[in-house]
């Protein structure tokens, strides 16, 4: 079945997309997305689609719509072009050091072309053995309480089982008490984006009381020691995120105790390779994982549903339905969750069909590149 493959053309498109309610993190507002499409195309013609799905700006991770495009334009897709490869590892460029968001969109788009060329799902070349995958939502911070809890309404009310909601200093006991208040069995969890520092631990250890599933990256990306005290104060797991773009990140984080939950996102991981690799280490330590998100498109998104159905991942993923971030979506048919349950495609590669016209219309920007 392997048989070796020639990347001949690579494409890049910056598309613009408007969200459909603007989201707010502890440290930025969004009312549209630009990501970056990345496009490979083999010797026999098939194309496999990857999404760049940075933020604009370096608040989240270090890079940017304009870093990523700067680092896969003279770098990342130079390294694949020409090159004959049997499998997407092959293409895991170690020579680039971090610009994970970067290398994610180039390394996705190996994987849809692999499984493509296989004509086989994208969660079955990955080793997935779910058909459905659970999701939840993400809610960003709300002007006022009242505005939080008709966001938790319209979102338990459409099925989704577990909310996350960004918390910061001056937005975290008072919603979290309102919401738990207001739906006592929810699965509910709060992420800090990494806001907080060692001076807040007992205001953090109020969280305690609220048996959220988790606290999500509470203290700054380097700062595990204070996750590890944190954890060791609390019962309320805590999970990290920005922390872990590494696998040896994980193995660290680990040896400290700084966590008990794992967020994995492909973006951050630097791509399907790793996220893999790191589920495999999460699996291995009894730590359990969950698909974390950036927004995505609906290329980013289905390779999110495909990784999720992998087996350690039993926590509800940020997977939900394209509809909550975008009129339209970019791929045919769009990610849809049914009582918040996403069903894995059992078509070949990224199993929707991507939508050219769409992704023409919204493009701001564009290049090829061949060898
Ligand atoms: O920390 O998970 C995060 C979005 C932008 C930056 C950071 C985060 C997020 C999300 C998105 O929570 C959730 C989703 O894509 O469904
Ligand atoms: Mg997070």
């Amino acid at each position: 079945m392997s048989t070796d493959l020639k990347i001949v053309a690579a494409r890049l498109h910056r598309v613009r997309l408007p969200l459909v309610h603007a989201f707010q993190t502890s440290s930025h507002r969004k009312a549209f997305l630009d990501h970056i499409l990345v496009e490979l195309e083999d010797a026999s013609g098939a194309i496999g689609w990857g999404e760049i799905a940075s933020s604009s700006d370096p608040y989240y991770a270090p890079e940017t719509v304009e870093s990523c495009w700067h680092i896969a334009e003279h770098y990342l897709l130079p390294a694949v072009l020409g090159r004959v490869w049997s499998h997407p590892s092959d293409l895991v460029n170690m020579k680039v050091r971090g610009n994970n968001f970067a290398k994610a969109g180039v390394d996705t788009a190996a994987w849809t072309l692999w499984a493509e060329t296989q004509s086989l799902p994208l969660a079955t070349v990955l080793g997935g053995t779910r058909t459905e995958v659970v999701a939840g939502v993400s809610l960003g911070i709300e002007p006022t309480i009242d505005e939080l809890l008709q966001q938790v309404e319209q979102q338990v009310e459409a099925g989704y089982p577990r909310v996350k909601l960004k918390i910061t200093q001056d937005w975290d006991v008072e919603p979290v008490r309102a919401v738990r208040a207001a739906y006592p069995e929810l699965d509910l969890h709060v992420d800090a984006n990494g806001i907080y520092t060692a001076d807040d631990v007992e205001r953090l250890a109020k969280l305690d009381d609220f048996e959220l599933t988790m606290i999500e990256q509470p203290f700054a990306p380097k700062d595990l020691l204070t996750h590890a005290k944190l954890q060791s104060m609390i019962d309320t797991p805590v999970c990290l995120d920005e922390s872990i773009e590494t696998v040896d990140d994980l193995e660290t984080a680990l040896e400290l105790r700084a966590l008990q939950v794992l967020n994995i996102k492909v973006s951050r991981m630097g791509g399907l390779t790793p996220a893999r690799r790191a589920h495999d280490r999460a699996q291995q330590a009894g730590i359990p994982v969950w698909c974390g998100g950036m927004h995505e498109f609906g290329i980013g998104r289905a390779a999110n549903v495909a990784l999720s159905s992998l087996p350690g991942f039993t926590l509800p993923s940020d997977v939900s339905a394209s509809e909550k971030y975008y009129a339209r979506d970019l791929i045919e048919p769009a990610v849809v969750a049914a009582d918040g349950v996403v069903q894995v495609p059992t078509g070949p590669g990224l199993g929707h069909r991507v939508d050219r016209d769409l992704i023409a219309a919204n493009t701001v920007g564009t290049v090829q590149l061949a060898p």
